[in-house]
């Protein structure tokens, strides 16, 4: 599957066809159940890191828009949060989020989980429905198979691709080590309308780096925190300061939790989680900003804030 990861890098031109005189460019909505790794793939057809990944489902909380530009075209990714059932308002939220992309995109990549699929032997739920969105629409379906190198046998994947025949086409995939992903590419390219560009060549994504903060720091409690606790926090960024005269960036952030036992954990025995928190966020964000960052967190109890959209608008998520 890695045959062709050294001809073309992620991102470079489209294939030379008989239209490579013309320029195409399109919306591509990465779709699926929560943890299969589509925010990985964004991350690694991007060739830098604009979602937050986590081991833990329901980490994608906002649809996450990246700019893939090249010489012959444009492909603008859309990473979506999983679709699940939602329970509450912020999983209502996210699911809408998710399924309204299909009607902005040009194509449907399904992302699903190679090492799920097979243990259960077939199409779930969410990809039975998220499937028939997208012919209701009349929006081109491909299906990325990720997480084959958790495969033992790679024979498995023969089964599962053919699950998905009726799909414009099928791709196995390592997010996580790229294999595949050209594949996958080229899989993308032929299918976009032709047309300009929608983003400036330079521009990688919508997102703010105030937001990327905010969500650099939330990846970090998903990370430090169990249970409950990471679905019951949002962050939010109330300061950010590029200091030029200082070269550095000074970003000042506030947790927010549900519940006092649920402050008490983030915190930490003698302030240590929350330290820890700041630390492993400010690594991140350095790398990321390229200059020095300082993080100051505190830690806000906005009690039952996912239940509501009154609470979520407090928080930060505007419906
Ligand atoms: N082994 C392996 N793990 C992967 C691969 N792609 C993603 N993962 C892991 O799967 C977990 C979930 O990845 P994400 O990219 O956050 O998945 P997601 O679909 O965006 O999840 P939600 O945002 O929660 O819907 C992380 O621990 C990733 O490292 C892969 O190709 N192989
Ligand atoms: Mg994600």
């Amino acid at each position: 599957m890695s045959e062709d990861s050294n001809k073309r890098r992620p991102g470079s031109a489209p294939p030379v066809d008989s239209r490579d005189s013309s320029h195409v460019a399109g919306f591509v909505a990465l779709l699926g159940a929560p943890n299969v790794g589509k925010s990985t793939l964004l991350n690694r057809l991007m060739g830098s890191k604009l979602a937050i990944v986590t081991p833990k489902p329901q980490t994608t909380r906002d649809r996450i828009l990246g700019v893939l530009t090249s010489p012959g075209g444009q492909i603008v990714l859309l990473d979506t949060p999983g679709v699940h059932r939602p329970d509450r308002s912020l999983s209502s939220y996210m699911v809408k989020q998710a399924l309204a992309t299909i009607s902005d995109a040009d194509l449907v990549v399904l992302v699903v989980d190679a090492a799920a699929s097979s243990r259960r032997r077939g199409v779930g739920e969410v990809e039975r429905d998220i499937a028939r969105r997208a012919e209701e629409r009349g929006v081109a379906l491909v299906v990325a198979i990720n997480k084959v190198d958790l495969l033992a046998d790679k024979a498995q994947l023969l089964p599962l691709m053919e699950c998905w025949s009726h799909a414009k086409a099928v791709v196995p995939i390592s997010a996580l080590l790229g294999d595949g992903v050209d594949s996958l590419l080229g899989e993308i390219w032929p299918r976009l309308p032709e047309g300009p560009a929608y983003f400036d060549g330079d521009e990688l994504t919508d997102r703010s780096l105030r937001w990327l903060a905010a969500e650099t720091i939330r990846e970090q409690v998903f990370l430090c925190t169990r249970k409950e606790v990471p679905y019951s926090t949002a962050v939010r960024v109330e300061r950010y300061l590029e200091r030029l005269h200082k070269g550095d960036v000074v970003i000042e952030a506030v947790i927010y939790v549900e519940r006092d036992s649920q402050k008490g954990i983030v915190v930490g025995k003698g302030g240590a989680r929350i330290k820890e928190i700041g630390v492993a966020a400010r690594e991140s964000l350095a790398e990321l900003l390229e200059v020095p960052v300082h993080v100051k967190l505190r830690v806000v109890v906005m009690p039952n804030w996912s239940r509501s959209v009154a609470g979520m608008r407090r928080v930060g998520y505007e419906q």
